[in-house]
């Protein structure tokens, strides 16, 4: 039996160095906590929501704030992490002066399904960070990414840039590894969008969308991106949130640094796409911290037939 403990010290001296092993090992703790917190939430007065809002201008839930905290302690416990990012905090936190790795993370994504009982989920991703500046790199610079998905089971599934393995969490607490190679099947017959928004699509996804329906293709949307991936990874299809043709400004819904890059990092190195028009996502340099942008990905093949439509448009690349 592999666990993701025994997978990290195999792969000691590959990128994982003994502090990044530390590192992913507190931040697996952090998941098995935070798994813990959201099955007992009811009994604990943790649903709802508060007073708050985040960077984001999106009212915070008890346990959004519980799991940024969660995540925060097990960076604090990592020695060599420099600066802890958050889709809940504005800007980065330093946590270790003389630190060298960035943890990017959205602590609960999807956390709008909590009360309804549906999977959400943590998306993280690691990068050699020693100063402020060092953390804006495209997302070719991560060293890890990975996402736990708290559902019926909770799972990890993670890149070192070795292929996407995947553990399930059993009775014991311990992350058992149950998939040594995840693969994104190439072809798919099954789309993910929420198409309450189909006014706000470019005139590539709406075409794409109406030949899908056209031909047969099944549609899933969870409202959590997490799920959605999960499930693409499980039997491949595609998710796409593009931008808002209405505000191009506003670059879309979903943010680059802890969101479209450490899933982004995932469905490649599982040999699927990425990408947010006519490039991918993982090329962007980032401009800021909370920068959204457009996310289209899954099955290669499907997703080539949309980035040859962007490439073949004369529009301007979305924002
Ligand atoms: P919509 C959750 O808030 C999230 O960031 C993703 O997890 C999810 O895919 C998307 O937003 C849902 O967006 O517009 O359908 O509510």
């Amino acid at each position: 039996m592999t666990t993701f403990e025994t997978y990290l010290e195999g792969r000691k001296g590959t990128v994982l160095d003994d502090d990044l092993v530390t590192v992913l090992g507190n931040i697996a703790e952090a998941t098995r906590q935070i798994s813990d917190k959201l099955r007992t939430s009811a009994l604990d007065g943790l649903t709802g929501a508060t007073e708050n809002t985040n960077v984001q201008g999106e009212t915070q839930k008890p346990l959004d704030i519980l799991s940024n905290e969660i995540l925060l302690e097990a960076c604090r416990k990592s020695p060599a992490v420099s600066f802890a990012v958050s889709e809940e905090l504005d800007t980065e936190v330093a946590i270790h002066a003389d630190g060298k790795y960035a943890v990017i993370f959205d602590p609960l994504d999807g956390s709008s399904n909590l009360d309804v009982n549906v999977t959400v989920g943590t998306i993280f991703s690691v990068i050699e960070a020693k100063t402020p500046a060092d953390i804006l790199k495209s997302g070719r610079g991560q060293m890890v990414a990975a996402y736990a998905a708290y559902g019926p089971q909770t799972s990890l599934v993670i890149t070192i840039g070795a292929g996407v393995q995947i553990f399930t969490l059993n009775d014991d607490g311990v992350y058992v590894m149950t998939n040594a190679d995840a693969k994104i099947v190439p072809d798919a017959k099954e789309f993910a969008i929420n198409a309450a928004r189909r006014s706000s699509w470019d005139d590539v996804v709406s075409a794409y969308v109406e030949n899908a329906i056209d031909t047969g293709h099944n549609m899933r949307w969870v409202g959590s991106m997490v799920a959605d991936t999960h499930r693409i990874f499980n039997r491949g299809g595609v998710f796409l949130y593009p931008a808002d043709r209405n505000k191009p400004a506003a670059g879309g819904r979903l943010r680059l640094l802890y969101e479209a890059n450490p899933i982004g990092f995932l469905v490649e190195q599982a040999g699927g796409a990425a990408i947010i028009g006519k490039s991918t996502i993982l090329d962007i340099v980032p401009t800021g911290l909370h920068q959204r942008v457009p996310v289209i990905f899954g099955s290669k093949n499907e997703i080539a037939k949309i980035s040859a439509e962007y490439n073949a448009e004369k529009v301007a690349e979305p924002a």
